[in-house]
């Protein structure tokens, strides 16, 4: 394809490239779309002018994405999933659309700054963690890789929650992140989906497979999408979100005069609700029938979308599955499997087999945990009640699984048993994660040791049955969001090292920069950079080691064991004040979960014993602990590039992955973390010698578990242990906290106090490492170097390689 200039047809004008044209485009935004002046406008009409101003660029690129891409009629990626964690979409957009000093000259007029407008900029918080995160992460990695892809999601209204603090404890407030309107947002209300729940099911005469449902309940999906831009290439992809309404009819207009108003709108808002909000947990099933009716939601607007898309271009059904692959990110969108064979055996009327063997090969399934109680199961009974039709299918599809099993593995009833996609111990269930391995080819883990795990455990009689299936793709993170967004100083310094900003798309050309970390002049601005950013962090003395534990709140990422360090080290500058103790910022930040009582008593500790020291006039010049409030994207681009140490510190086998442990380290903190997710593939990659090992490995445990573990052994034998645990149940901290001691004590699920001896030990070895300075600056600027393989590019190069077997569609560039 050679030229491609779409607006020729139509005589439209092409957007300029000079300051003047960018000006002229943000004062006519101004005028004509926020229908205001520049004497007149807000703070906000100024925003919202520029973000349709920068959005236009992107709009150019995206309709000539669509044209290349639906020419060439590809295999196109559909990535599902119930979360994305986008991040702030002005700073992004305007850095993809190179536009950034164009918009800082532009609003001069308007007597505004860049940073204050950004500041307008709200981060739509449609996830809770790093799964949301990564979805992130990968679309922008799919369309800087010219990849045709589009992602799927849910339009909350309701975002993950603000967390602020009170007394100490975590309080939550809804977030409403679109209330002033979200301008990045293109609605797409043609494209718009019915979908059915509940009713009953009758048999098609004739027909012994086929089934007609009649839901009893319908709502509608409406869709909008936002720009994925890629980087330094003009491919734009979108994320398409769906939200729910009522149809025209919801409205009762006989019972509003009537003077029922609650009534009248009552069908409307049973519909609206399904996209109200985000589920604020990420780790445990809440067996809400809402969150199931939310999952269908989404894949059944998506499929039926997918499916429109695929008859744009194809006829034959055979064909669908080479057209089209279907990520699924973790369980929650696997009822997409049901719902495509009902789609292809009920409505397109293809035999059983035939939609099968489509469906099989149109899926991929991506685990993203370990935890038992993360294993997503629905009771039968509710999903009889809210999705008929998809039970009956369920239970044919294991029919004929477990046929295969048998014929496998003859008489092994047991095994049968296990693996059945229903659950018979105590109330029947449905095992989401059973459905999702038998409905698709490919099932990958998100690092090494996490695909291992899976393969020998949780997932070990599939891996059995089909050992082929199971793979592993280690996660990665943007380069473009976590350095050169997150980390502008440090992005130069790179930039002016290596030559250029190739490396933005080939991080791997990080490993150049190893041949200046033993450069005198290179390590002093390196030391600079990080310097400036503790004192734009403000966090505390930027001269302090600043030790950071960002996250999810969970006793398996074990906040508590960094705090239980904090008390010890508390304890030993009060006994010897006069010590030569190394500053240290510790700041923690993170959300809980709601309901998460444990991981709130955490939080409620770690702010007692912040204040504690901060009141201690011998402790308080050496050491500082502050948690920073609503731990989101945002905020994780400020901390990040302010930090020197990175605490990965879960329990061993339990943390899939990971993914802040590679933004930190890419940034040159060092990490000091146990043999857990993709900690150990950080290690290989940046050296033992660079790296702060310590603590039990994922087998140590286990075994540790299967002997009968006894966490009072640890505190009978360790003195300064018990004094940590002693000082919290006498109440040395404000009272707080004897929950998070009696559950150390009494069972401690994540042996902590197994770890205890060795992390304090090792954390030795950090101050010694910290006190040469040289030492510490070298091993940071090799850790950087050395993390290239952690870019989502490479993720993303490596799903589209062994699982989605899809290449590029380049867009062609204007001339
Ligand atoms: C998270 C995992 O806990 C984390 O280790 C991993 O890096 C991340 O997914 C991306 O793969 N899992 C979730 O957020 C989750 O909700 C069900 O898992």
């Amino acid at each position: 394809m050679g030229r491609m200039d779409l607006r020729q047809g139509i005589g439209l004008r092409r957007l300029g490239s000079t300051a003047d044209d960018f000006q002229q485009d943000l004062l006519s935004s101004l005028y004509y779309r926020k229908g205001t002046t520049v004497e007149s406008a807000s703070a906000r009409d100024a925003y919202e002018a520029l973000a349709l101003t920068v959005r236009d660029r992107l709009a150019d690129r995206r309709a000539r994405t669509a044209a290349a891409q639906f020419a060439h009629n590809p295999r196109w990626v559909y990535y599902l999933s119930a979360e994305y964690l986008l991040g702030a979409q002005l700073e992004q957009n305007l850095l993809y659309s190179g536009t950034g000093d164009l918009a800082a000259q532009a609003l001069k007029p308007l007597g505004r700054s860049l940073e204050e407008i950004e500041d307008l900029d709200v981060e739509p918080g449609l996830g809770n963690g790093g799964l949301g995160r990564l979805a992130a992460c990968l679309i922008d990695s799919m369309a800087t890789r010219d990849i045709p892809a589009v992602g799927y999601g849910i339009r909350y209204d309701f975002g993950i929650f603000k967390q602020s603090l009170e007394d100490g404890g975590q309080a939550e407030r809804a977030d409403d992140w679109a209330f002033h309107g979200n301008p990045w947002e293109f609605p797409a209300p043609d494209d718009r989906q019915t979908v059915g729940f509940y009713g009953h099911t009758e048999p098609v005469p004739g027909s012994p497979v086929r089934k007609r449902w009649v839901p009893g309940e319908t709502v509608l999906g409406e869709p909008s999408h936002m720009l994925v831009p890629g980087y330094n290439t003009e491919t734009v992809n979108i994320v398409r979100l769906w939200r729910a309404r009522g149809s025209e009819a919801s409205f009762d207009l006989s019972r509003f005069s009537a003077g029922q108003y609650a009534e009248a709108v009552q069908e409307a808002v049973r519909a609206e609700n399904i996209s109200k909000v985000l589920y604020p947990d990420d780790s445990t099933e809440l067996g809400r029938e809402l969150r199931l009716k939310q999952q269908y939601f989404l894949c059944s607007c998506s499929l039926r979308d997918i499916i429109r898309r695929f008859r744009l271009r194809n006829e034959n059904w055979d064909d669908f599955a080479d057209k089209t692959i279907i990520q699924l990110n973790d369980t929650h969108p696997t009822v997409a499997i049901p719902e495509l064979m009902r789609l292809l055996v009920d409505e397109y009327e293809l035999d059983w087999d035939r939609a099968w063997s489509i469906t099989r090969r149109t899926f991929a399934y991506t685990c993203h945990t370990l935890l038992p109680e993360a294993l997503e199961t629905w009771p039968v009974h509710m999903f009889e009640r809210l999705l008929p039709r998809h039970l009956e299918i369920i239970y044919l599809i294991n029919m004929h699984f477990l046929r295969e099993v048998e014929a496998h593995f003859p008489g092994d009833a047991d095994r049968i048993r296990r693996m059945s996609i229903i659950g018979e111990n105590g109330e029947r269930r449905v095992r989401m994660a059973h459905l999702a391995v038998v409905g698709t080819e490919a099932v990958n883990g998100v690092a090494e040791l996490h695909s291992k795990l899976l393969r020998e455990t949780v997932l070990q009689d599939f891996a059995d049955l089909w050992p082929a299936k199971f793979q592993n793709v280690t996660n990665g993170i943007s380069p473009r969001r976590f350095i050169r967004l997150a980390n502008p100083r440090l992005s130069e310094v790179i930039s002016d090292g290596l030559g250029g900003d190739g490396w933005l798309n080939d991080l791997d050309r990080l490993a150049e920069l190893e041949s200046l970390a033993d450069d005198p002049a290179f390590r002093e601005r390196w030391r600079s950079v990080k310097r400036a950013n503790k004192v734009d962090l403000a966090a505390g003395d930027p001269d302090s080691l600043t030790d950071v534990m960002i996250k999810r709140f969970h006793e398996y990422k074990r906040q508590q064991l960094k705090l239980l360090h904090v008390i010890t080290m508390y304890h030993r500058i009060r006994e010897n004040p006069n010590g030569d103790w190394i500053p240290r910022t510790v700041l923690f930040a993170g959300k809980a979960a709601p309901a998460y009582h444990a991981a709130k008593h955490i939080i409620r500790l770690i702010n007692a014993v912040a204040a504690t020291i901060a009141a201690d006039p011998v402790v308080a010049p050496h050491l500082r602990v502050v948690f920073a409030e609503n731990y989101n994207v945002t905020l994780a681009e400020r901390i990040i590039p302010a930090a020197d140490l990175s605490e990965q510190i879960s329990l061993a086998g339990k943390e899939a992955s990971g993914t802040g442990n590679m933004k930190l380290a890419l940034n040159g903190a060092l990490t000091i973390g146990t043999l857990d997710g993709a900690n150990i593939e950080i290690r290989a990659h940046v050296g033992e010698e660079n790296f702060f090992l310590f603590g039990l490995d994922a087998f140590q445990a286990a075994e540790a578990r299967i002997n009968g573990y006894h966490p009072r052994e640890h505190y009978e034998r360790d003195a300064e242990l018990r004094a940590a645990l002693d000082a919290i149940n006498a109440g040395a901290f404000g009272g707080v906290g004897r929950e998070v001691a009696e559950s150390l004590l009494g069972w401690d699920e994540y042996l902590t106090l197994a770890d205890y001896r060795s992390y304090l030990d090792c954390q030795e070895e950090v101050e010694r490492a910290w006190r040469d300075r040289d030492r510490w600056t070298r091993m940071s600027i090799l850790n950087t170097a050395r993390c290239g393989f952690f870019s989502a590019d490479r993720t993303v190069a490596d799903y589209a390689a062994r699982i989605w077997r899809v290449a590029p569609v380049p867009v062609p560039r204007e001339d």
